[in-house]
């Protein structure tokens, strides 16, 4: 389905024919099964789709955070409601690779299956597989295994060249077996992540030689931080792209203060090549919670405000026809998937659909947007023109127009776009269709952009002081939506070649006719109806709502539906319409432009025809739901390495002198973790080594990334635990204290020439991210940096991640005692468990509990479940397993209470095993732990 490829009404025939090109929205991509090649290309103003414009309005996705491939669908069909079409997703290399030559593309890391889903959806991909990410993803995307290969990463060291070239060699033929020109949806390759500091062309140019040689032969873009002042752009010169684009986060990440504006400045998207479209490749669309305060508060900060002035300054100032909003879905950093320095386990993100899979105003918001922009075809090739004059200085005006159609879109915001003031001012607007004095008025902090001189379907918009949401065109007549700030007044002028009739059919709307125009002129309140037919045209039914009316509009191809919390898809067949739609309450659902009956999620609905022509029917709600509480838990301790006696001849020694990290050890061995093949979680250390007797003091370091412990015990006896911390930057001198912890030796403890054993636990939170490309934090080791124990000597044994667990990948199974013996699995052999409860008053070490719990939600129900922690007293921290998936850590003190438990994780029809390793550094009492409904709808995508 085409927008706007109607024929237009007689008056305006001759500029639509001398312009059909121009207004021809590119078709979405194709599905699978009619998988037909097109060809892609660009110029200054756009992206294109066999000679079509395409604005690309893309919002960010990360599978990897969503570990239930179901719920792709259901995210992905949320981001396509809104009105994107399409979507930017990051590959993670960590997520797909265990070990130098080791990948795995099945199951949670089936892309070939995500990318299928876009085709079917007709989202538009831009394909980001790094090699390096960012994204906060443990590593920014690069595999642990990374940090023992020499040479420095993000350059052409031959090592890393041998590295990164394995990765896109498996991941860049499933991408290219994707693209718009074989069919698919990939329809923008970018190389690299931000690469600003210590830049090596030579290697950024070899990304793109290996993608080219791979079989990708659509446009290659970079995202560039943060604007043109950072060089390289790789606009020209070795390593260059095709469209470069640029990063920007404008309200930066202090959540805390959701009030600020604008820290990181004015937010206008640079063009950085001459011959390609102005790119925003990552526009902020949610925040990181940099200071704890909770992604409540960041939605806050990037909540609907900030998106009107922003994004629409952005449109109209930059002409960017290229976008991708991060993140559209946060998601959850399950397993050890987090980049321990800026998140924890939710990565919620304060993002328009919340990690819960909820809708919220940002949602609303971008819904607004998004069938705006990519709805009105005109849009995607404009140039700077001068704008209507507003007679108050306080009232900014901005216009772009359509060299070819002529087309007007008329920025109106606050000179000073940090103020909330009420302004008012007169616009003299030269459009197209005439000139016309009009008045504007901006209530707070708000923007807008209005359109004049566009060809509506059959009818001709000649200006508005409304903004458009969206038209469509079926059964011969028009429908197009309006809307408002509530209270303020609006006016719209139609032109007519005769007076047509004006049937207002609700709300108070005036209208006159004179010379061509018809002049309408309201009050926004409530949705307003106004019936047009005659002039010369075909019949339009105008609907003119508030913002909050607005955000009620759903629209699938042509139909557009007023009602329910969620429409995924309307498709008519012979006189049926049949709706998949999501309601959260029993409600009111009405369908404009259909045909005779109506079924909502596969039921007949009983539908009267209104007096606005349109279908009405009340449609279900939810039934309510209950979940079970978690009792008849079963436990027992998980540390047994602290005694004397423990068998650890399995154990590696650790034994090394050399390791390729740029840290070396101030003594050997090296006793890093990730040179023994160690790489995420828990790792135990066992130190053996005869009494001097003069021994006083334990004296470790260790490195955990930011928020992880380390425990330690002697011969049995807890000697106290410590924070890991990090290496800050590659400024700090060497080996200088990241995790200091000093522990006194209890008297008698160590008689001279007996054996003794220290057992220290460390946490690996995640690895370090390589944003500043010098392989210094990146390439931090994990685990014990250095340990002063005994004169004597000690052998060191190490343990970490026992086996491999094929379907829930390299970051979900650490070295726990539990998790070395499947305790945390559905298998786990808890009868000969003890009856316990998690609340239990423990003392330091490692505490087992699991539990089941079965669940019998109803079938067409989406309840998004949530494991609810209590603060409890003490301090100690808890691994979530799910069915034996690391679904998060809970660290009493921290932010997180909540945590998401994805069904495909969960079964919401069946028993689930619910399993916790709760980490204690003292004597501490943990808080209860349940389960809680996040949401309660009809509908959803069918459970898997
Ligand atoms: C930009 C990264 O490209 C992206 O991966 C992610 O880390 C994002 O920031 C923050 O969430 S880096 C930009 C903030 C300078």
């Amino acid at each position: 389905m085409r927008a706007n490829s109607k024929p237009a009404a007689p008056l305006t025939a001759a500029v639509a024919l001398l312009t059909a090109a121009a207004l021809l929205l590119a078709p979405a991509p194709a599905r699978p099964a009619e998988a037909a090649a097109h060809h892609v290309g660009y110029d200054r103003y756009s992206l294109t789709v066999d000679g079509q414009r395409v604005l690309l309005w893309s919002g960010e996705f990360h599978y990897f955070r969503l570990p239930s491939p179901a719920l792709w669908r259901d995210v992905l069909e949320k981001i396509k409601a809104a009105g994107f079409n399409g979507v930017s997703l990051y590959f993670d290399w960590a997520y797909h690779s265990r070990a130098p030559g080791k990948y795995d593309f099945t199951g949670v890391r089936d892309v070939d299956r995500l990318l299928r889903l876009t085709e079917e959806l007709g989202l538009y991909v831009v394909a980001r597989p790094g090699p390096y990410i960012n994204a906060e993803t443990t590593g920014g995307g690069f595999p642990a295994w990374l940090k023992t290969v020499p040479g420095r990463a993000r350059s052409s060291d031959p090592n890393y060249t041998r590295a990164y070239r394995e990765w896109l060699a498996r991941i860049d033929p499933i991408i290219a077996r994707h693209q718009v020109t074989r069919g698919g949806s990939v329809i923008v390759y970018n190389a690299e992540n931000e690469y600003a500091a210590n830049t090596d062309p030579a290697y950024m140019e070899d990304v793109q030689r290996q993608a080219r040689a791979h079989g990708i032969d659509v446009p290659i873009s970079h995202n560039q931080c943060c604007d043109a002042s950072w060089t390289p752009t790789w606009a020209t010169g070795q390593g260059a792209v095709q469209i470069p684009g640029v990063d920007d986060y404008p309200q930066a990440f202090e959540c805390r203060d959701p009030d600020t504006w604008g820290t990181w400045g004015e937010g206008v998207t640079e063009r950085l090549s001459t011959g390609a479209p102005a790119y925003a490749a990552e526009y902020q669309a949610g925040a990181i919670d940099l200071n704890r305060a909770g992604y409540e508060k960041c939605r806050e900060l990037t909540g609907p405000n900030y998106m009107k002035i922003y994004y629409k300054s952005n449109l109209i100032t930059s002409g960017a026809t290229m976008f991708g909003y991060y993140m559209a879905f946060g998601g959850t950093n399950w397993g050890r998937l987090a980049q321990p320095n800026d998140v924890y386990t939710s990565y919620d993100y304060g993002a328009p659909i919340t990690e819960n899979r909820r809708l919220t105003a940002k949602y609303d918001e971008f819904k607004r947007q998004g069938l705006f922009v990519t709805g009105v075809a005109p849009l995607a090739k404009t140039d700077p023109v001068s704008a209507p004059a507003s007679d108050n200085p306080a009232v900014h005006t901005e216009a772009r127009a359509n060299p070819d159609t002529g087309t007007q879109f008329v920025l109106v915001r606050h000179a000073d776009r940090t103020t909330d003031d009420d302004q008012s001012a007169n616009l003299a607007w030269n459009t197209p269709d005439g000139a016309y004095t009009l008045p504007v008025r901006l209530q707070g902090r708000d923007a807008k952009i209005l359109v004049a001189g566009y060809t509506m379907g059959g009818q001709r918009l000649a200006a508005s002081t409304s903004e458009l949401l969206t038209h469509t065109t079926a059964n011969g007549r028009d429908t197009a939506v309006l809307y408002g700030t509530a209270g303020v007044e609006g006016t719209t002028i139609l032109r007519y070649g005769s007076r047509p009739d004006v049937k207002v059919i609700s709300g108070s709307v005036k209208s006159a006719y004179s010379n061509g125009n018809l002049k309408l002129d309201y009050t926004h309140q409530g949705l307003a109806r106004v019936q047009i037919t005659g002039g010369g045209r075909e019949p339009l039914l105008l609907l003119l709502g508030t913002d909050a009316e607005a955000a009620k509009f759903w629209r699938s191809g042509e139909t557009l539906i007023r009602g329910t919390d969620l429409v995924r898809s309307a498709t008519t067949r012979h006189d049926t319409t049949a709706i998949r739609a999501d309601l959260a309450k029993p409600g009111d659902i009405e369908v404009f432009n259909a045909t005779r009956r109506l079924t909502l999620n596969g039921e007949y609905l009983h539908a009267r025809r209104t007096g606005s022509g349109t279908l009405l029917a009340r449609a279900k709600g939810p039934r309510p739901v209950e979940l079970p509480a978690l009792n008849h838990w079963r436990g027992r301790p998980g540390a047994p390495e602290t005694t004397l006696e423990f068998d650890d001849a399995s154990w590696k020694v650790a034994d090394h002198t050399t390791t390729a990290g740029p840290i070396k050890p101030k003594k050997p061995p090296v006793l890093y973790a990730d040179d023994y093949g160690f790489h995420y979680g828990h790792v135990w250390y066992r130190g053996h080594f005869t009494a001097t007797g003069d021994e006083r003091t334990v004296d470790l370091n260790a490195i955990t990334g930011k928020g992880g412990i380390y425990q330690v015990w002697l011969n049995g006896r807890y000697l106290g635990s410590a924070a890991g911390g990090e290496q800050k930057d590659a400024d700090a001198p060497v080996n200088e204290n990241p995790g200091p912890g000093t522990f006194d030796i209890p008297a008698g403890l160590l008689p001279k020439g007996e054996k003794a054993v220290l057992s220290v636990l460390v946490e690996n939170m995640g690895h370090n991210d390589d944003w500043t490309a010098d392989d210094y934090r990146q390439k931090q080791p994990r685990g014990l940096v250095n340990a002063d124990v005994t004169t004597n000597p000690i052998t060191w044994r190490i343990q970490g991640t026992r086996t491999y667990d094929p379907l829930r990948g390299p970051l979900n199974t650490g070295g726990l005692y539990g998790e070395r013996e499947g305790w945390h699995l559905p298998s786990a052999p808890t009868k000969a468990w003890v009856t316990a409860s998690p609340t239990d008053p423990i003392g330091p070490g490692v505490h087992w509990y699991s539990t089941n719990a079965r669940l019998a939600l109803p079938k067409d129900q989406d309840v998004p479940v949530t494991l609810h922690i209590e603060p409890g007293t003490g301090r100690y921290r808890s691994l979530i397993f799910i069915n034996g998936w690391n679904l998060g850590e809970y660290v009493n003190g921290g932010v997180q209470h909540d945590f998401t438990l994805p069904d495909g994780i969960l079964h919401p029809h069946g028993r689930n095993t619910v399993t916790l390793a709760v980490i204690s550094e003292d004597a501490s009492k943990p808080g209860p732990v349940s389960l809680k409904a996040a949401a309660n709808v009809r509908g959803g995508v069918p459970a898997p």
